[in-house]
């Protein structure tokens, strides 16, 4: 199967789905503390795009940065160990839903900082995102800017928010910028390679709009406080444009079937392995925040 195979794009959106509602469940469950931003209904953007991308390239993400993570390679079974703040996390549980990061398959990080590669509309008024895109046209950076639109920065909806346009902030400082549909797995990835391949031939930066919608909460804090801030007619219209769905119907259903089989035992396998994991121990607690050679400074530069 090659990277960007129909089944292979089917089997990341509906494993991030499956992981993301099974993580949900775990928070409701109390066994992740302090709640998540669940990547649901957004799955075809981290999928399409990391598609397009070598197993070198180098993304960084959001607070809502699961779908990023695992899209790009990571060990689902790691994944949720770090979602369980377990010794065998990707960073060893210090990390968290919205920290983690995985140098072997080239993630950087998810960023609780608004405004960071893969972005949601809400950092696209951030200054330090246009002092980026600033500096990456500038220096003809190989940067890949992909934001994420899904109409809302928390309860603020875009057109409250967004003087203009999102792809005119990149025109702006000359740098090429698409929108696309964000539900399609393969409309994204189609247009990550485009961008990519350009960018590889020394094109500099660019940006993609990607147009989708967050099938769940902001927060799963949403979960216990109701806010009434998208009308029901609206969440349904969101959701009936699934990306599991859209990229699913393009398999044969008995490949489908055995997709989905598959995801289901890979997170039966990453809960058990996460489930049996140590904490870490108290003692270590200040171990692994400095890189190694460097030690804390007390004080006085
Ligand atoms: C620089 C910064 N400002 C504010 C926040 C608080 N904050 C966390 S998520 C969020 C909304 C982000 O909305 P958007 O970028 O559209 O992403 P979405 O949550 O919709 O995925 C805000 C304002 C933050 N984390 N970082």
């Amino acid at each position: 199967m090659t990277r960007d195979d129909p089944v292979r794009l089917y089997r990341t959106v509906r494993l991030i789905r499956r992981f993301e509602e099974r993580a949900v469940a775990l928070v409701r469950s109390g066994a992740i503390v302090g709640g998540i931003h669940p990547y649901l209904g957004q799955e075809g953007i981290a999928a399409g795009v990391c598609a397009a991308l070598r197993d070198d390239d180098l993304v960084t993400g959001t607070h809502r940065g699961h779908g990023h993570v695992l899209a790009k390679g990571a060990d689902p079974a790691r994944m949720l160990a770090e979602l369980l703040g377990r010794e065998t996390g990707l960073n060893r549980g210090r990390g968290g839903s919205m920290h983690a990061a995985d140098l072997g398959v080239g993630v950087l990080g998810a960023n609780a900082i608004v405004g960071a590669t893969f972005f949601g509309d809400g950092a696209v008024n951030e200054g330090m995102l246009l002092e980026a895109f600033n500096l990456a046209a500038l220096w003809r950076v190989p940067v890949l800017f992909v934001c994420e639109n899904n109409g809302y920065a928390t309860t603020m909806p875009v057109d409250g928010a967004v003087a203009g346009t999102i792809p005119g902030r990149a025109e702006a400082f000359g740098m090429p910028a698409a929108v696309v549909d964000g539900q399609d797995p393969e409309t994204v990835r189609d247009a990550t390679a485009a961008a990519v391949a350009r960018m590889r031939a020394g094109g500099g930066p660019e940006l993609i709009e990607a147009r989708t919608y967050r099938f769940d909460a902001h927060h799963t804090f949403e979960h216990a406080v109701r806010l009434d801030y998208r009308a029901p007619g609206e969440v349904a219209a969101g959701r009936s444009r699934d990306p599991v769905d859209i990229q699913g119907a393009r398999l044969p259903e008995a490949d489908r079937a055995a997709v989905d089989a598959e995801v289901e035992a890979t997170l039966d396998a990453a809960l058990e392995f996460a489930l049996a994991s140590p904490e870490p121990d108290p003692a270590g607690a200040l171990e692994h925040l400095y890189a190694s050679g460097l030690v804390a400074r007390t004080g006085g530069g």
